[in-house]
Protein backbone atom coordinates (compact mmCIF):
# COMPACT_ATOMS: atom_id res chain seq x y z
CA UNK A 1 0.00 0.00 0.00
CA UNK A 2 1.28 3.60 -0.59
CA UNK A 3 2.93 5.27 1.70
CA UNK A 4 2.05 9.15 2.26
CA UNK A 5 3.50 11.60 4.04
CA UNK A 6 1.67 15.43 4.16
CA UNK A 7 4.11 17.78 5.09
CA UNK A 8 2.29 21.11 6.52
CA UNK A 9 -0.91 18.56 7.75
CA UNK A 10 -1.65 21.41 10.09
CA UNK A 11 -3.29 23.93 8.20
CA UNK A 12 -6.43 24.58 6.16
CA UNK A 13 -6.16 21.80 3.70
CA UNK A 14 -4.05 19.14 5.49
CA UNK A 15 -6.24 19.03 7.99
CA UNK A 16 -8.96 17.61 5.79
CA UNK A 17 -7.04 16.60 3.36
CA UNK A 18 -5.29 13.73 5.54
CA UNK A 19 -8.21 13.05 7.16
CA UNK A 20 -9.38 11.97 3.41
CA UNK A 21 -6.32 10.46 2.55
CA UNK A 22 -6.55 8.14 4.85
CA UNK A 23 -9.95 7.05 4.21
CA UNK A 24 -8.75 5.87 0.81
CA UNK A 25 -5.26 4.82 1.74
CA UNK A 26 -5.90 3.45 5.23
CA UNK A 27 -5.40 5.24 8.69
CA UNK A 28 -1.62 3.68 9.25
CA UNK A 29 -0.22 5.27 5.65
CA UNK A 30 -1.07 8.84 5.81
CA UNK A 31 1.47 10.70 7.87
CA UNK A 32 0.68 13.93 8.93
CA UNK A 33 3.60 16.22 9.27
CA UNK A 34 2.89 19.06 11.64
CA UNK A 35 5.21 22.15 12.68
CA UNK A 36 6.06 23.60 14.67
CA UNK A 37 3.45 22.08 18.05
CA UNK A 38 1.85 18.39 17.66
CA UNK A 39 -2.21 19.65 17.70
CA UNK A 40 -3.31 18.15 20.97
CA UNK A 41 -7.15 17.54 19.29
CA UNK A 42 -8.51 16.75 16.07
CA UNK A 43 -8.93 14.13 13.45
CA UNK A 44 -4.81 14.21 12.82
CA UNK A 45 -4.58 12.37 15.98
CA UNK A 46 -6.17 9.25 14.99
CA UNK A 47 -2.96 8.34 12.77
CA UNK A 48 0.50 8.17 12.64
CA UNK A 49 1.76 12.15 13.20
CA UNK A 50 5.81 13.50 12.63
CA UNK A 51 7.25 16.43 13.42
CA UNK A 52 8.52 17.85 9.77
CA UNK A 53 9.98 21.21 9.17
CA UNK A 54 10.17 21.63 5.54
CA UNK A 55 12.97 24.07 5.59
CA UNK A 56 15.45 21.16 7.14
CA UNK A 57 16.19 18.35 4.69
CA UNK A 58 17.34 16.20 7.92
CA UNK A 59 13.60 16.56 9.06
CA UNK A 60 11.82 15.32 5.78
CA UNK A 61 14.24 12.34 5.54
CA UNK A 62 14.32 10.98 8.61
CA UNK A 63 10.47 10.87 8.38
CA UNK A 64 10.56 9.68 5.08
CA UNK A 65 12.81 6.84 6.58
CA UNK A 66 11.29 6.46 9.69
CA UNK A 67 7.80 5.42 7.60
CA UNK A 68 9.22 3.80 4.23
CA UNK A 69 7.27 6.61 2.79
CA UNK A 70 6.66 6.60 -1.20
CA UNK A 71 4.56 9.93 -2.02
CA UNK A 72 5.07 13.15 -0.03
CA UNK A 73 2.52 15.70 -0.58
CA UNK A 74 3.76 19.34 0.91
CA UNK A 75 1.18 21.38 1.87
CA UNK A 76 3.74 23.75 3.86
CA UNK A 77 3.65 27.44 2.70
CA UNK A 78 3.23 30.98 3.60
CA UNK A 79 0.43 32.79 2.07
CA UNK A 80 0.01 36.08 0.07
CA UNK A 81 -0.57 38.49 3.22
CA UNK A 82 1.81 36.42 5.62
CA UNK A 83 4.36 36.66 2.76
CA UNK A 84 4.33 40.38 2.05
CA UNK A 85 4.91 40.86 5.95
CA UNK A 86 8.06 38.40 5.48
CA UNK A 87 8.91 38.21 2.54
CA UNK A 88 12.16 36.02 3.42
CA UNK A 89 10.38 33.56 5.69
CA UNK A 90 8.49 33.28 2.45
CA UNK A 91 10.94 32.29 0.30
CA UNK A 92 12.78 29.95 3.21
CA UNK A 93 9.25 27.94 3.59
CA UNK A 94 7.62 28.15 0.14
CA UNK A 95 11.11 27.54 -2.54
CA UNK A 96 13.87 26.26 -0.07
CA UNK A 97 11.30 23.67 1.15
CA UNK A 98 9.92 22.37 -2.29
CA UNK A 99 13.55 22.47 -3.52
CA UNK A 100 14.35 20.16 0.01
CA UNK A 101 11.43 17.85 -1.14
CA UNK A 102 12.05 17.69 -4.92
CA UNK A 103 15.67 16.88 -4.21
CA UNK A 104 14.43 14.06 -1.54
CA UNK A 105 12.10 12.66 -4.24
CA UNK A 106 15.02 12.15 -6.59
CA UNK A 107 16.91 10.45 -4.08
CA UNK A 108 14.51 8.10 -3.04
CA UNK A 109 12.23 7.95 -6.24
CA UNK A 110 9.06 9.32 -4.52
CA UNK A 111 5.85 10.56 -5.86
CA UNK A 112 4.83 14.10 -5.03
CA UNK A 113 2.27 16.71 -4.79
CA UNK A 114 2.37 20.04 -4.55
CA UNK A 115 -0.06 22.79 -4.83
CA UNK A 116 0.44 26.39 -6.49
CA UNK A 117 -1.77 29.19 -6.33
CA UNK A 118 -3.65 31.42 -8.55
CA UNK A 119 -1.46 34.22 -7.12
CA UNK A 120 1.19 33.22 -9.75
CA UNK A 121 -0.70 35.89 -11.68
CA UNK A 122 -0.34 39.45 -11.47
CA UNK A 123 -1.82 42.94 -12.86
CA UNK A 124 -0.88 42.25 -16.36
CA UNK A 125 -2.76 39.20 -16.49
CA UNK A 126 -5.87 39.00 -18.20
CA UNK A 127 -8.27 38.73 -15.67
CA UNK A 128 -11.54 37.22 -17.11
CA UNK A 129 -11.49 33.59 -17.71
CA UNK A 130 -7.55 33.37 -17.19
CA UNK A 131 -6.11 30.61 -18.92
CA UNK A 132 -3.88 28.17 -18.37
CA UNK A 133 -1.08 30.03 -20.16
CA UNK A 134 -0.90 33.63 -19.88
CA UNK A 135 1.44 36.59 -18.95
CA UNK A 136 2.33 35.73 -15.61
CA UNK A 137 4.36 38.57 -13.32
CA UNK A 138 3.30 38.21 -10.12
CA UNK A 139 3.55 40.71 -7.46
CA UNK A 140 3.76 38.84 -4.00
CA UNK A 141 6.28 37.04 -3.04
CA UNK A 142 4.27 34.07 -2.30
CA UNK A 143 2.98 34.04 -6.39
CA UNK A 144 6.63 34.35 -7.30
CA UNK A 145 7.43 31.46 -5.30
CA UNK A 146 4.50 29.61 -6.48
CA UNK A 147 5.68 30.67 -10.40
CA UNK A 148 8.98 29.79 -9.81
CA UNK A 149 8.33 26.59 -7.53
CA UNK A 150 6.06 25.54 -10.95
CA UNK A 151 8.97 25.95 -13.05
CA UNK A 152 11.57 23.75 -10.48
CA UNK A 153 9.06 20.93 -10.23
CA UNK A 154 7.63 20.28 -14.35
CA UNK A 155 11.97 20.38 -14.57
CA UNK A 156 12.16 17.85 -11.98
CA UNK A 157 9.63 15.98 -13.95
CA UNK A 158 11.19 16.01 -17.19
CA UNK A 159 14.67 16.04 -16.03
CA UNK A 160 14.78 13.53 -13.78
CA UNK A 161 11.81 11.51 -14.81
CA UNK A 162 10.11 12.37 -11.38
CA UNK A 163 6.13 12.23 -11.27
CA UNK A 164 5.39 15.15 -9.61
CA UNK A 165 1.98 16.97 -9.83
CA UNK A 166 -0.21 19.85 -8.79
CA UNK A 167 -3.24 21.87 -9.42
CA UNK A 168 -3.10 26.24 -8.94
CA UNK A 169 -5.51 26.67 -6.28
CA UNK A 170 -7.80 29.80 -6.17
CA UNK A 171 -8.83 30.75 -2.71
CA UNK A 172 -10.21 27.83 -0.64
CA UNK A 173 -13.40 28.03 1.74
CA UNK A 174 -13.63 25.17 4.82
CA UNK A 175 -15.12 24.86 7.81
CA UNK A 176 -12.57 22.93 9.66
CA UNK A 177 -9.51 24.98 9.64
CA UNK A 178 -9.14 28.53 9.29
CA UNK A 179 -7.10 29.75 6.80
CA UNK A 180 -3.96 31.85 7.91
CA UNK A 181 -2.42 34.84 6.23
CA UNK A 182 -4.26 34.55 2.49
CA UNK A 183 -5.78 37.74 1.03
CA UNK A 184 -9.00 35.11 0.37
CA UNK A 185 -9.58 34.82 4.02
CA UNK A 186 -12.36 36.56 4.51
CA UNK A 187 -14.52 34.20 2.71
CA UNK A 188 -14.11 31.88 5.30
CA UNK A 189 -13.88 34.90 8.24
CA UNK A 190 -17.30 35.95 7.42
CA UNK A 191 -19.11 32.88 8.24
CA UNK A 192 -18.32 32.84 11.39
CA UNK A 193 -19.24 36.45 11.93
CA UNK A 194 -22.40 35.61 10.49
CA UNK A 195 -23.37 32.58 12.77
CA UNK A 196 -22.36 34.35 15.50
CA UNK A 197 -24.53 37.45 15.18
CA UNK A 198 -21.29 39.64 14.90
CA UNK A 199 -20.96 42.49 12.77
CA UNK A 200 -18.06 42.03 10.29
CA UNK A 201 -15.33 44.28 8.95
CA UNK A 202 -14.26 43.19 5.66
CA UNK A 203 -10.34 44.37 4.01
CA UNK A 204 -11.58 43.77 0.73
CA UNK A 205 -13.57 46.37 -1.57
CA UNK A 206 -17.39 45.47 -1.78
CA UNK A 207 -16.63 45.07 -5.72
CA UNK A 208 -13.54 42.75 -5.67
CA UNK A 209 -14.15 39.56 -7.53
CA UNK A 210 -12.10 36.59 -6.93
CA UNK A 211 -12.04 32.87 -7.86
CA UNK A 212 -12.94 30.33 -5.12
CA UNK A 213 -13.29 26.65 -4.61
CA UNK A 214 -15.28 24.72 -1.42
CA UNK A 215 -12.77 22.32 0.36
CA UNK A 216 -14.31 19.56 -0.66
CA UNK A 217 -13.56 19.89 -4.53
CA UNK A 218 -10.23 21.30 -3.76
CA UNK A 219 -9.70 17.72 -1.72
CA UNK A 220 -11.38 15.95 -5.03
CA UNK A 221 -8.43 17.88 -7.09
CA UNK A 222 -5.70 15.89 -5.29
CA UNK A 223 -6.99 12.97 -5.38
CA UNK A 224 -8.15 12.93 -8.58
CA UNK A 225 -5.10 14.84 -10.24
CA UNK A 226 -2.69 12.33 -8.12
CA UNK A 227 -5.19 8.78 -9.97
CA UNK A 228 -5.13 10.11 -13.31
CA UNK A 229 -3.12 7.85 -16.15
CA UNK A 230 0.58 9.74 -16.06
CA UNK A 231 0.49 9.05 -20.45
CA UNK A 232 -2.28 11.83 -20.23
CA UNK A 233 -0.42 14.43 -18.17
CA UNK A 234 1.86 17.13 -19.68
CA UNK A 235 1.85 19.88 -17.68
CA UNK A 236 1.65 18.45 -14.93
CA UNK A 237 2.02 20.91 -12.29
CA UNK A 238 0.22 24.52 -12.28
CA UNK A 239 -3.45 23.03 -13.36
CA UNK A 240 -5.65 26.37 -13.40
CA UNK A 241 -8.61 24.87 -11.47
CA UNK A 242 -11.73 26.92 -10.20
CA UNK A 243 -15.20 26.55 -9.27
CA UNK A 244 -16.83 29.66 -8.61
CA UNK A 245 -16.22 33.97 -8.49
CA UNK A 246 -17.49 35.72 -6.36
CA UNK A 247 -17.34 39.61 -4.85
CA UNK A 248 -17.57 39.89 -1.05
CA UNK A 249 -20.69 41.79 -1.33
CA UNK A 250 -22.04 39.03 -3.38
CA UNK A 251 -21.00 36.43 -0.70
CA UNK A 252 -22.67 38.81 1.95
CA UNK A 253 -26.36 38.87 0.23
CA UNK A 254 -26.19 34.53 -0.09
CA UNK A 255 -25.69 34.98 3.30
CA UNK A 256 -27.93 37.45 4.02
CA UNK A 257 -30.66 34.70 2.85
CA UNK A 258 -30.56 32.87 5.97
CA UNK A 259 -28.98 35.54 8.84
CA UNK A 260 -31.07 38.71 7.55
CA UNK A 261 -29.38 40.44 10.39
CA UNK A 262 -25.86 40.04 8.89
CA UNK A 263 -24.11 43.57 9.39
CA UNK A 264 -20.92 44.15 7.34
CA UNK A 265 -18.53 47.27 6.03
CA UNK A 266 -16.01 47.20 3.97
CA UNK A 267 -12.28 48.89 5.63
CA UNK A 268 -9.59 47.66 2.36
CA UNK A 269 -6.46 47.19 3.51
CA UNK A 270 -2.51 46.77 1.83
CA UNK A 271 -4.38 42.67 0.98
CA UNK A 272 -6.52 45.28 -1.66
CA UNK A 273 -3.74 45.78 -4.02
CA UNK A 274 -2.91 42.06 -3.68
CA UNK A 275 -6.48 40.97 -4.58
CA UNK A 276 -6.65 43.34 -7.44
CA UNK A 277 -3.81 41.99 -8.69
CA UNK A 278 -5.40 38.47 -9.32
CA UNK A 279 -7.55 36.96 -11.75
CA UNK A 280 -11.41 37.38 -11.30
CA UNK A 281 -11.98 34.16 -12.70
CA UNK A 282 -10.38 30.92 -14.35
CA UNK A 283 -10.03 28.66 -17.40
CA UNK A 284 -9.94 25.49 -16.21
CA UNK A 285 -10.27 23.39 -19.23
CA UNK A 286 -6.48 22.17 -19.71
CA UNK A 287 -6.65 20.40 -16.20
CA UNK A 288 -10.48 19.34 -17.38
CA UNK A 289 -8.80 17.84 -21.03
CA UNK A 290 -5.90 16.20 -19.40
CA UNK A 291 -7.06 14.63 -16.15
CA UNK A 292 -11.06 15.13 -15.99
CA UNK A 293 -11.49 17.96 -13.67
CA UNK A 294 -14.48 18.94 -12.66
CA UNK A 295 -16.03 20.72 -9.59
CA UNK A 296 -19.28 19.72 -7.62
CA UNK A 297 -20.12 22.76 -5.71
CA UNK A 298 -21.98 25.60 -6.94
CA UNK A 299 -21.63 28.97 -4.79
CA UNK A 300 -25.26 28.75 -3.63
CA UNK A 301 -24.45 25.10 -2.21
CA UNK A 302 -21.31 26.05 -0.65
CA UNK A 303 -22.72 28.79 1.32
CA UNK A 304 -25.71 26.75 2.76
CA UNK A 305 -23.44 23.83 3.78
CA UNK A 306 -20.77 26.35 5.35
CA UNK A 307 -23.72 28.03 7.25
CA UNK A 308 -25.03 24.57 8.21
CA UNK A 309 -21.09 23.25 9.21
CA UNK A 310 -20.00 26.26 11.33
CA UNK A 311 -23.19 26.51 13.21
CA UNK A 312 -22.96 22.92 14.15
CA UNK A 313 -18.83 23.39 15.18
CA UNK A 314 -20.35 26.50 17.02
CA UNK A 315 -22.77 25.03 18.88
CA UNK A 316 -25.78 27.47 17.13
CA UNK A 317 -29.12 26.39 15.14
CA UNK A 318 -29.84 27.92 11.41
CA UNK A 319 -32.01 26.89 9.22
CA UNK A 320 -31.12 26.81 5.45
CA UNK A 321 -34.18 25.26 3.92
C1 LIG B 1 -4.10 33.41 -0.47
O1 LIG B 1 -5.07 34.18 -0.38
O2 LIG B 1 -2.92 33.77 -0.32
C2 LIG B 1 -4.37 31.96 -0.82
C3 LIG B 1 -4.26 31.70 -2.28
C4 LIG B 1 -5.23 32.30 -3.22
O3 LIG B 1 -3.39 31.00 -2.70
N1 LIG B 1 -5.66 31.58 -0.35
Amino acid sequence: MTRILVIGATGQVGTELVPFLRKIYGRDNVIAGYYPVKPEKGPLLEGPMEYVDVTKVESIESAIKKYNVDEVYNLAAILSATGEKNPQLAWQVNMVGLYNVLELAREYRLRVFWPSSIAVFGPTTPKIKTPQHAVIEPITMYGITKYAGELIARYYVYKYDLDVRGVRWPGIISSEALPGGGTTDYAVEIFYYAVEGKPYTCYLREDTELPMIYMPDALKSVVDLMKADKSKLKLFVGYNVAAFSFTPKQLEEEIRKYIPNLKVDYKPDFRQKIADSWPRSIDDSVAREEWGWKPDWTFEAMVKDMLVKIARKLGREIHVD
